[in-house]
């Protein structure tokens, strides 16, 4: 079974973005199947550290992880991409209810869940096509489950500001329902020469990934970015804990979309993305507005990535 909920007034959000004192798209722009291709690719780069570090964190700590989760629970995954840390859990959580990847990137879920099933014959596997900041219906598993776990992992959280991460998280509370629990993988705070090194990768897959967004935007949303005229740009910003992700323009420029003509200056940049990175306090004050408790935090020895189980209270 397939649920597809996607907002009609893209254009318009994009349009929208692009009229603000600061130009900006949002991150989920990223992820047509080129650019679910291109974020696989920068989780094998070696200057790319969280995922490298958030499956070693998750192959060290599993036997917790799937005590924890229990037996005959709903794995319900946000922005599960290629399903890559999941398989962990998979392959120790024996008497899984269901799985339920959601994602806005819809061949690459399909394929990825068409895999998934090949892998763990006996799982029933429900992927759900939808933006999961809307709201989205969840499909109906065949065994009834005893709880749902949403799991959360790749930090995807640090892409969403401080109030859109709360309103996530409450969103997650809600789908956790009664007994339910997170799994989400949040990354730390550190040095700015390793943030920014992980987001400025010499081999420029990064910078492929951030002007991949104009080409998908191009395609499907009848745009007319020229691609050449605009340069990767990846900073810390120390103050505000994030990674700013922009697009810079190397020309005074117009560019087109739906019926609007945008304006945009040399050296003006469109930011396409923050990468929040946490303390341990500073998560747990927003997991705990949202109503979850903090149970447990697993980290790789440096602290540089944490997973954290968070229940409903
Ligand atoms: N969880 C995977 C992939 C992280 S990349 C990992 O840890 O490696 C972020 C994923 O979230 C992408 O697959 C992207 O398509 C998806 N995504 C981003 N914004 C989304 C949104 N608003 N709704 C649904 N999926 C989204
Ligand atoms: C998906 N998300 C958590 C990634 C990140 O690190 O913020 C996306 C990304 N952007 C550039 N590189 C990776």
């Amino acid at each position: 079974m397939l649920d597809r909920v996607r907002p009609t007034d893209e254009v318009d959000e994009i349009i929208d973005g692009l009229k603000q004192p600061e130009k900006m798209i949002s991150p989920k722009y990223f992820y047509d199947e080129r650019g679910s291709q291109l974020f696989d690719e920068i989780t094998r780069l070696e200057e790319y550290y969280p995922t490298e570090t958030e499956l070693g964190i998750m192959r060290d700590n599993i036997d917790e992880m799937v005590e924890l989760v229990g037996e005959q629970a709903s794995l319900i995954e946000f922005g599960s991409g290629s399903s890559l840390k999941t398989r962990i859990l998979l392959e120790q959580l024996k008497k899984l209810a269901v799985y339920v990847p959601v994602d806005i990137s819809e061949e690459h879920l399909l394929q990825s869940a068409m895999q998934i099933r090949d892998e763990f014959p006996g799982l029933e596997v429900l992927p759900v096509v939808a933006d999961f900041t809307q709201p989205f219906k969840l499909p109906s598993p065949t065994v009834m489950p005893v709880k749902n776990v949403v799991y959360f992992p790749g930090s995807t959280i640090g892409n969403f500001t401080h109030e859109a991460a709360q309103e996530l998280l409450e969103v997650m509370y809600q789908e956790a329902g009664e007994g339910g629990a997170m799994l989400i993988g949040v990354d730390l705070q550190k040095d700015t020469d390793t943030l920014e090194l992980a987001y400025n990768d010499p081999a420029g897959v990064t910078a492929e990934f951030n002007l991949n967004m104009l080409r998908h935007l191009n395609r499907e949303f009848g745009a007319d970015f020229d691609l050449d005229t605009f340069e990767h740009s990846a900073e810390y910003n120390e103050d505000e804990g994030r990674i700013e992700l922009r697009l810079i323009s190397d020309t005074d420029q117009e560019v087109s979309i739906g019926d609007e003509t945008i304006s945009i200056e040399k050296d003006e940049g469109i930011l396409t993305e923050y990468s929040h990175k946490y303390t341990l306090d500073g998560f747990r004050e927003m997991a705990e507005a949202a109503g979850f408790r903090v149970e447990r935090v697993w980290m790789d020895a440096e602290k540089l990535f944490s997973v954290q189980y968070c229940v409903r209270d």
